[in-house]
């Protein structure tokens, strides 16, 4: 018994408002379904996020419609959960996931908790807020004593663990019953296999680089889905990897050695298919005004986003350069603008909201926001 354990494609999402890069998340998901078909699983199993939003563009809908009906003719099934990202948070309201039924999707929630596909059980939750995380704890531990029926089991999951997301998780690791074979779990963006109970547990990650901090990951694990083969003792997980759309260049760079550096960079993108992204520091003591406009000037006909740290000597600065479809702005520079120095501490809100919300601290940025309104009561 094979099969395939995706999560985490975030179809949809245009990253840095860059409708180049909301192509890419579809085109490495239709290369993932390209794959599928030709590995012959005997199921998917998609643990949530699908979708970037509960709303998704219609693109994004067809595109899975598309995908989804080639599995259905190839007599591939997918069981799937919502993820944080394709959930709704609202009694008597459907994820976006329900619309596949009739495409071969199996929807895994409270109607349908568990499903048997040739005697393997595969159970599992939807997203579950850390709120109610007691109510997720019962569901888990009923799924456990039902699926002891059975000589395979799966457990189904969207949610953060402690040992391998320390700092914003819902679950703990003891948490988890230990009577499953597969724990095919989706939400933190990064690979990861571990050994649990008597059997394996697995992220297989974001199939896009999401965000940035992502990177680390994918160099050394890569992107993509996990084929997983049920039949011996413990099950065996393999990931097999998707080309990135396009290139991620990360360069740190001495203000002394500034200009012979971005000359090479110039010469290894020119060998590059696709625009690269680009994230840069510069170190040393220089003129950030200047080498701002220096590298915008060289490389931003040749990249389609660049992030560019500052190591200043005396002064560690950000700066973010994001090229719209548009044109050239920088989000941060139209925040202070649009404010100016008399409304400085809306400015500072602003920010600092952003610096929040792009990396996905919900609840600092929830907090941050009651202490600002509370100022004017
Ligand atoms: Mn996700």
């Amino acid at each position: 018994m094979r099969f395939v354990h995706i999560s985490d494609n975030h179809l949809g999402f245009r990253q840095f408002g860059l409708f180049e890069r909301e192509n890419d998340f579809y085109d490495v998901f239709d290369r993932a379904v390209e794959e599928i078909i030709e590995e012959r699983p005997d199921f998917v199993i998609h643990s949530g996020d699908l979708f970037e939003a509960s709303r998704p563009p219609t693109r994004a809908l067809l595109l899975v419609q598309r995908s989804f009906s080639r599995l259905k003719d190839e007599n591939i099934p997918i069981y799937a959960i919502p993820g944080n990202h394709d959930t709704i948070m609202r009694k008597n309201t459907y994820p976006p996931q329900i619309l596949y039924e009739m495409f071969g999707l199996k929807l895994i929630g409270q109607k349908n908790p568990f499903y048997v596909h040739d005697g393997v059980f595969i159970g599992g939750s939807p997203y579950i807020s850390k709120y109610y995380s007691k109510s997720l704890k019962e569901r888990i531990k009923f799924l456990g004593e039902r699926s002891k029926d059975y000589d395979k089991s799966i457990l189904v999951l969207h949610q953060a663990i402690d040992k391998y997301l320390p700092y914003e998780f819902e679950l703990k690791i003891g948490d988890l019953p230990r009577c499953f074979d597969y724990y095919a779990l989706g939400h933190i963006h990064n690979r990861i296999i571990d050994d649990f109970g008597r059997g394996r547990l697995a992220y297989p990650g974001s199939t896009e680089i999401w965000r940035i901090d992502e990177l680390k990951n994918y160099r050394k694990k890569g992107k993509g889905f996990y084929l997983v083969d049920l039949d011996g003792d413990l099950p065996d997980v393999q990931g097999v990897n998707l080309e990135m759309s396009r290139d991620v260049i990360e360069r740190n760079i001495e203000f002394s050695e500034f200009e012979e550096k971005i000359e090479k960079l110039k010469r290894s993108i020119e060998e590059m298919e696709r625009l690269p992204m680009l994230y840069l520091t510069v170190k040393g003591d220089f003129e950030r005004s200047f080498v701002h406009k220096k590298l915008i000037d060289s490389l931003s006909n040749i990249s389609l986003h660049i992030r560019v740290n500052y190591d200043l000597e005396d002064d560690i600065e950000g700066g973010e350069y994001y090229k719209s479809s548009e044109g050239s702005l920088s989000i941060k520079d139209m925040i202070k603008m649009y404010y100016g120095e008399e409304k400085k501490e809306y400015s500072t809100f602003a920010l600092s909201l952003f610096d929040l919300l792009s990396s996905n601290k919900i609840e600092d940025a929830e907090e941050l926001t009651e202490k600002f309104y509370e100022g004017f009561k």
